[in-house]
C-alpha cells in the first residue's frame, strides 16, 4: 500500500511537471512516416532569414513579410524580389550533423535553415498529426506550411509538436531554423571537450495518432517487490476520461483492465510471480501491449530491480560489478555524430568485445537506438545530463534548461531496463550555487523516477600533507546513491611511475564508480612506455591504474575514458591530436590500441562472484 501511495505521488509529480508538449512515447514501435533523407538548406550566418536590416523580425510575427525564410516564398512573377530559394539550394542528409557532411561547414557554428516537402499518404482529417525530432543541436524553431509550431532548446533530447491544424494531404513543407551557437547561459555551456556538431542530428518522423491516444505510460518492477509490476497510463484527447485501457503481456498470460480517471490517467499495481528478471546475463524482454478503444501500442520491456546496500550495487538483489567504458555519441570511422542502429551496433559491439557489461553514455543523452539495443544486449547504461564543467549555477534560466533536458531524458527512457543510473553532471566546480543547482536536479529526478540510481562524475584530489593519498571532498556525494569520480593521475598531474604508490581514502559506505581515467595515445605510434602519446604510455597507465583502483574497498565499477578517439576543438597538437582527443582505446580508423587488450584482459580475469 505504501508503495502504491508513493508511486501515485511520483506519478502525480510527473504529471504536474511535464512540458507543454508531452513527449510521444515509444516512437520506434509506432508506425510513422519518416522525413529522413535529403533536406535543402541555407546557411544563415547573419540571421538574414529571420531579421530585417534593422534587426527586427521580418514584418513581425503577425505579418512575416517576404524575407522570412520560414514562409518558403516564391516570386509571384518575374518582378518580385525574393532573395532565397530553398529548392535551388544544396541538400544535407537528415539525420546527420552538418559539420561532417560539408567541408565548408566543418567549423560552422551558427544558424542554418532546413527545408523538406512532404505528403501524408492516407491523410485523415479525423486524426492528429505530430512531427517528432530525435534531436536537433542546439536550438530548433520549427515551422510547417509557414506557421510556427514551436521552439526547442537542448541538443540531445527528443521533442515533438502537434501539427494537426496546419497540415493537409499534399504539398506540405517543414522548415527548421537550427542554431548551434554556444552561449554561456546554455546547457552545455561555452566550454566542452567535444565537437559542437550542429544540425538535425537524429530521425525526423511524422506520427498519425487517433484523436485520443496513449500519451504516456510506464511499467516497471516494483523496487520493493519482485513479484509486482507497477505502472501508469495517460491518455490525451477528448475521450480520455473514464476510458478502458488494457495492459497485456502475452508471454506471462497477463491481461489487465483499468479505467482512467477524469484526466485520462490511471496508475496501477499488480502481482505477477513468473517474471524472469532482466539482467546483463539474461536480458529478457517482454512484449507489452497497451490498448484503448482508439489506440494500441506495443513495446518490449525488461523488468528488473536496481538498488544499493552499503557499498554494493544490487541487480535483482545480487551484487554486481560494472565493467564499463565511456563513450561519446560519435561514429569516428564515418565521421560525425552517431545516430543509427548500425552506429549503435558498432559502438556497443566494441564495448562488448572489450568484455563490458556497462557503458557510460557521456556527456549528454545519446540516441534512443543505443538504449534500446542495450536493452537487447544486456548492457547496463549510465545516462547523463549535459551539465558539464562551468554552467551558470546562479542563473535560474540555466537551471530550467538543465532540468528540462533531464526530464526529457527520463521521459524517453524510463521504460528501458538497461538504464540503471541517471547522472546529473560531470566535473563541476564546487560552490553553494552549484550544490543547490545539482541538488534540485536530484529532487526532480527522484520525483520522476524512484526506481533508478543517481550519480554524477565528481573529482578527486591529493591530500595537502600527503600527495599520494587521494580524497573526494564534495558534499554532493552525500546526495547521490553512487559516489563516482574521474581521476587522471599519471596524465594530468602525478607521475605515471608513481601510480603504484597512490591510494584513496574514502570513508563513505557507498558504491564507488571510477567514472573516468585514461591517457592519450596515437594509434600506431610506438615508443618506450614513458613517452607520451605512444600506445605504450597509455598501456602502462592502464596497467598501473587498474590494480590500485581494485584496492578501493567500495569499488563497484569503472568506466575508463574512453572507447574511441573523438573530435575535440581543444585538442590541436600536431602530429598527435590533430583535432582528436586521443584517449580512445580504438582509433578513428577502428584500430585497437594496446590498452584495449589490457583492459579486456582485466575484465576477463575480474572475479567478482557474478
Ligand atoms: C575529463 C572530462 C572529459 C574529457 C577528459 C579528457 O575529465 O570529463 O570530458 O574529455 O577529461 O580527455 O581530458
Amino acid at each position: 500500500m505504501k508503495t502504491l501511495l508513493l508511486f501515485s505521488m511520483v506519478l502525480f509529480c510527473t504529471f504536474s511537471t511535464s512540458a507543454s508538449e508531452p513527449l510521444l512515447q515509444n516512437t520506434y514501435h509506432r508506425k510513422g512516416i519518416t522525413l529522413n533523407g535529403r533536406w535543402h538548406y541555407i546557411v544563415d550566418m547573419y540571421e538574414t532569414g529571420y531579421y530585417n536590416y534593422r534587426w527586427q523580425p521580418h514584418g513581425g510575427s503577425e505579418n512575416p513579410g517576404a524575407g522570412a525564410f520560414f514562409l518558403n516564398k516564391k516570386p509571384a512573377d518575374k518582378m518580385e524580389l525574393v532573395e532565397y530559394d530553398f529548392d535551388a539550394s544544396p541538400t544535407l542528409r537528415v539525420p546527420g550533423d552538418w559539420n561532417s557532411q560539408k567541408e565548408n561547414l566543418f567549423f560552422y557554428e551558427g544558424t542554418l535553415w532546413y527545408k523538406k516537402s512532404f505528403n501524408i499518404p492516407g491523410y485523415d482529417s479525423g486524426k492528429r498529426y505530430f512531427i517528432h525530432f530525435g534531436a536537433v543541436n542546439y536550438r530548433a524553431d520549427v515551422y510547417v506550411n509557414g506557421k510556427k509550431l514551436g521552439m526547442h532548446k537542448g541538443g540531445f533530447t527528443p521533442f515533438n509538436f502537434e501539427m494537426t491544424n496546419v497540415v493537409q494531404a499534399k504539398n506540405n513543407f517543414v522548415i527548421v531554423r537550427v542554431d548551434n551557437k554556444r552561449a554561456a547561459d546554455e546547457v552545455p555551456t561555452l566550454n566542452t571537450d567535444w565537437w559542437n556538431y550542429g544540425g538535425i542530428t537524429r530521425d525526423v518522423t511524422i506520427y498519425e495518432l487517433s484523436s485520443t491516444y496513449i500519451e504516456d505510460y510506464s511499467l516497471q518492477m516494483d523496487p520493493q517487490n519482485a513479484e509486482q509490476l507497477v505502472g501508469y497510463i495517460r491518455l490525451s484527447g477528448m475521450q480520455r476520461a473514464q476510458s478502458k485501457v488494457t495492459v497485456s503481456i502475452p508471454e506471462l498470460s497477463v491481461e489487465k483492465e483499468f479505467i482512467t480517471n477524469d484526466s485520462g490517467f490511471v496508475s496501477f499495481v499488480f502481482s505477477e510471480d513468473n517474471i524472469v528478471p532482466w539482467s546483463d546475463l539474461n536480458p529478457k524482454l517482454y512484449e507489452v501491449i497497451i490498448k484503448t478503444n482508439t489506440d494500441k501500442l506495443s513495446d518490449k520491456i525488461g523488468f528488473r530491480q536496481i538498488t544499493t546496500r552499503g557499498a554494493d550495487i544490487l541487480l535483482n538483489g545480487k551484487n554486481i560489478f560494472l565493467k564499463g567504458i565511456c563513450l561519446h555519441e560519435e561514429n569516428a570511422m564515418r565521421g560525425g555524430r552517431a545516430y543509427s542502429i548500425e552506429d549503435a551496433k558498432m559502438l556497443l559491439g566494441w564495448a562488448q568485445e572489450l568484455g563490458c557489461n556497462f557503458v557510460r553514455l557521456a556527456h549528454y543523452p545519446h540516441n534512443e537506438h543505443m538504449v534500446r539495443l542495450a536493452d537487447e544486449m544486456g548492457m547496463l547504461v549510465w545516462e547523463e545530463n549535459p551539465v558539464y564543467w562551468t554552467i551558470q549555477w546562479d542563473n535560474p534560466g540555466t537551471y530550467l534548461k538543465a532540468e528540462m533536458q533531464l526530464k526529457e531524458l527520463i521521459s524517453r527512457d524510463k521504460n528501458r531496463a538497461s538504464v540503471i543510473i541517471w547522472s546529473m553532471a560531470n566535473e563541476t566546480p564546487q560552490s553553494d550555487d552549484r550544490f543547490k543547482f545539482l541538488s534540485n536536479l536530484v529532487k526532480t529526478a527522484r520525483q520522476l523516477d524512484s526506481t533508478r540510481l543517481l550519480s554524477a562524475a565528481l573529482e578527486d584530489h591529493g591530500k595537502k600533507d600527503n600527495r599520494n593519498v587521494m580524497v573526494v571532498e564534495d558534499k554532493f556525494a552525500d546526495v547521490v546513491d553512487i559516489l563516482s569520480f574521474n581521476q587522471y593521475y599519471g596524465w594530468y598531474g602525478g607521475d605515471i611511475e608513481n601510480i603504484k604508490n597512490i591510494r584513496w581514502e574514502i570513508e563513505m559506505e557507498k558504491p564507488i564508480i571510477i567514472s573516468e581515467f585514461g591517457a592519450g595515445a596515437m594509434q600506431g605510434y610506438h615508443a618506450d612506455s614513458l613517452t607520451r602519446w605512444s600506445e605504450e604510455f597509455q598501456d602502462l597507465l592502464y596497467r598501473e591504474t587498474l590494480p590500485i583502483l581494485a584496492r578501493i574497498p567500495q569499488l563497484r565499477g569503472i568506466s575508463p575514458w574512453i572507447l574511441a578517439d573523438f573530435r575535440s576543438p581543444r585538442r590541436m597538437l600536431i602530429p598527435y591530436q590533430n583535432g582528436w582527443n586521443r584517449k580512445g582505446l580504438i582509433s578513428e580508423t577502428g584500430n585497437r590500441k594496446k590498452a584495449f587488450y589490457t583492459l579486456k584482459k582485466f575484465y576477463k580475469n575480474l572475479d567478482f562472484g557474478h
